[in-house]
């Protein structure tokens, strides 16, 4: 096995189609079939820090892939459904789901597999766009996923595939990035094997966790322009739990066998809902976060920001019992709450009863919404800060405009509010070689080549709200922040407490209330990489900016293919739309909209004009 994957990295595209056809045997739906068969034969339960010849979990992954020449499909359809019957037994209005569940299906792959994933849109009226979080498409901007960005929608009744290569290894997840659509169940998760920093002995494979609304995520969009945010209704572990309402559903229930170690991929797929886990009893071991290999960390409990990720190891060496897994809210910090006041799952060992657990476990209940900046990636980064100069031109100010007379609440980053254009996606004017993107586009145009960019993200100094901040595109490292505890706005001094050693390198990060967080990323992807708050309620209020990293060289890297497949997506949507229009639909004919009558808010909801 070893060789043959060896050899597959010096040939694959001989070995390409004869692998494929193996991978996937007709008969078994495509990419579903069992890929822990197809993991590397070094990669055992006491060394799970081999992968393969050449590759292991010290192997820098920007450098190099273990290419398998495997390519998994996978299909992924998305439908609305009216009255339906949620996980909790509670009936929902309106959902919209990929392939009729909560959570969708997982994509799974090997480190070094290709992806080939058909998105097919049979909502009744929404566009839909899917974004594949955290993978970083390195040379692959197109397949982001991201409408009025990288595409335009995909229309109702129309399809698309994405491809790309798992360059990274780890957990993740994908989600539509069509207004706030992942928040009516728009979600699935993503596994991609490969080496980890310590040893385990079972991969009890992914556990999203995410807040649950029973209203529509179109209502709360509107709700939140003029509101604070609702809390959530419920919350589902893996897709479980029971209603805080009517008792009906069941919690979801993992079990532990007695004397190994489990891996447990933590995914927070909320839209607004942060939370801070523990395990009664347990401690647990993070080995990874957001795609990143780290030395493992033993924490008790564990916060998990809006899109992060946290592969933790679990020992069941306590007595064989049931125990509870806690996800508990920061208190007073806004960030996040739920109707569910104590959201918990099941973690049973083998051999105990199956009654629920009785210890209730140690309360955890921190104070404010910091994540961990002390992890220590294993493929270690080190840059130099000294040189750095905070300006206008590398500030990026978060600002709540609260003056805009049709929404209480508006969102800016850098003195902007996106509201991107589904029928002129960003990538359109950089492959026309235009530069005069719209205002609203939010665009910052990054033309160095291979170099370490520096943005200071300044929080508004009046608003005391953390927001977890999502880029697109990259991993970055985390080289200075505020203190949680007593933030303050940024200084020029604050350079010098800047760390480019090394430091936490990850792509969600919490941006302190009141404070700041500096990031830096290498410019080695061109393309247009939206960063933005993943809080689904702030980036439809505006919340995001687009880097346009290198646009000439994206231009010029664009294959025919792949240009043709985005102008051919962007006619159907623009055929399907202004006649389709809900907001048409909708208008009483009272008041007559002009021009290209609706806009876009975030990625975007409807605002009228
Ligand atoms: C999703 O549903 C479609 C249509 O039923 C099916 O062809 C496809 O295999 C499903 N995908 C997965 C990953 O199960
Ligand atoms: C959904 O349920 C509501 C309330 O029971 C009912 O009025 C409505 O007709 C139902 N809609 C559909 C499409 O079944
Ligand atoms: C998306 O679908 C929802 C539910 O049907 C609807 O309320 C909303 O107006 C639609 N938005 C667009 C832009 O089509
Ligand atoms: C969560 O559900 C997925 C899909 O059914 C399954 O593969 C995974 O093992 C479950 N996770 C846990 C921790 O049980
Ligand atoms: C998920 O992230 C959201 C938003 O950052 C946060 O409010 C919530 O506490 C997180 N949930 C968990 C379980 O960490
Ligand atoms: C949890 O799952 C185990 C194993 O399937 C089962 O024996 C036990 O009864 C379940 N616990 C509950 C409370 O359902
Ligand atoms: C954990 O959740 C259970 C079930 O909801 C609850 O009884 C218990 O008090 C919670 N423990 C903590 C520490 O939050
Ligand atoms: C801002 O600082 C950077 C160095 O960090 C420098 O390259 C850039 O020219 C400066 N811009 C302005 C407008 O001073
Ligand atoms: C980037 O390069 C283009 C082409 O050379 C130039 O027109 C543009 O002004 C540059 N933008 C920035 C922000 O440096
Ligand atoms: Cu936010």
């Amino acid at each position: 096995m070893r060789s043959f994957l060896s050899a597959l990295a010096i040939v694959p595209s001989l070995l390409g189609s004869a692998f494929l056809a193996h991978a996937a045997p007709s008969g078994m739906p495509r990419g579903a079939d069992a890929v822990a068969h197809r993991a590397s034969s070094c990669n055992t339960a006491s060394n799970r820090a081999c992968w393969t010849t050449g590759f292991d979990i010290n192997t820098d992954y920007d450098a190099k892939t273990p290419i398998t020449g495997v390519t998994r499909h996978y299909t992924l359809v998305v439908t609305e459904e009216t009255n339906w019957t949620g996980p909790d037994g509670e009936v929902k209005g309106l959902v919209m789901l990929v392939n009729g569940s909560i959570p969708g299906p997982v994509i799974q792959a090997d480190w070094g597999d290709q992806l080939s994933i058909t998105v097919v849109n049979n909502l009744k009226e929404n566009g839909t766009s899917m974004h594949w979080h955290g993978i970083r498409q390195l040379n692959t901007n197109l397949q982001d996923g991201v409408n009025g960005v990288t595409e335009c929608p995909i229309p109702p009744g129309h399809s698309r595939v994405y491809t790309f290569l798992a360059e990274q290894y780890g957990s993740s997840w994908y989600h539509s990035h069509f207004s706030a659509q992942y928040g009516n169940g728009v979600v699935g998760t993503i596994l991609i094997n490969g080496p980890a920093s310590l040893p385990y002995d079972i991969d009890l494979g992914v556990f999203p966790v995410s807040d649950y609304y029973y209203s529509t995520a179109d209502y709360l969009v509107e709700y939140t322009k003029n509101n604070g945010p609702p809390p959530s209704d419920n919350v589902l572990f893996n897709g479980s739990n029971i209603s805080p309402l009517t008792g009906k559903g069941k919690y979801a229930n993992v079990t532990l066998t007695p004397g190994k170690r489990h891996r447990l991929r933590i995914i927070n797929t909320s839209v607004e809902n942060h939370f801070v886990f523990s395990l009664a009893g347990h401690t647990m071991t993070i080995i990874e976060s957001d795609l990143v290999p780290v030395n493992a960390m033993t924490v008790s409990s564990l916060f998990v920001g809006v899109g992060q990720r946290y592969d933790v190891t679990i020992d069941a060496s306590q007595k064989i019992d049931n125990y509870w897994f806690n996800a508990t809210f920061v208190t007073n910090a806004q960030c996040g709450s739920s109707v569910n006041p104590f959201p918990a799952a099941i973690f049973h060992y083998a051999g105990a009863s199956g009654d629920l657990p009785t210890s209730v476990g140690t309360a955890v209940t921190p104070t404010t919404c910091e994540d961990l900046t002390n992890l220590t990636p294993v493929v270690q980064r080190t840059i130099s800060t000294s040189g750095f100069v905070a300006n206008t031109s590398n500030e990026l100010a978060v600002t709540l405009d609260l003056t805009q007379p049709d929404q209480l609440f508006t969102w800016k980053i850098d003195g902007t509010k996106m509201i991107i254009d589904w029928e002129q996606p960003v990538d359109q004017y950089v492959m026309n070689h235009q530069s005069d993107f719209p205002a609203s586009d939010n665009t910052v145009v990054v033309n160095k080549t291979d170099q370490w960019v520096f943005w200071v993200i300044e929080n508004d100094p009046t608003i005391g709200i953390s927001h977890p901040m999502h880029l697109h595109g990259h991993d970055f490292l985390v080289v200075g922040r505020a203190d949680f505890n007593s933030p303050s706005a940024f200084q020029a001094s604050d350079v010098s407490s800047f760390n480019g050693n090394n430091p936490t390198r990850r792509d969600v990060v919490m941006l302190p209330p009141l404070g700041w967080v500096a990031i830096a990323f290498k410019t080695d992807n061109p393309g247009t990489w939206l960063m933005h708050c993943h809080i689904a309620w702030h980036v439809s209020g505006g919340l995001a900016v687009n880097f346009v990293e290198r646009p000439a060289d994206f231009a010029a890297g664009v294959s025919a293919a792949d240009k043709t497949a985005f102008s051919n997506q962007c006619a159907a949507w623009n055929k399907y739309y202004p006649s389709h229009d809900p907001d048409h639909q909708d208008d009483s004919g009272l008041r007559k909209r002009n021009g290209v009558s609706s806009r876009f808010l975030g990625v975007g909801a409807i605002r009228e004009e």
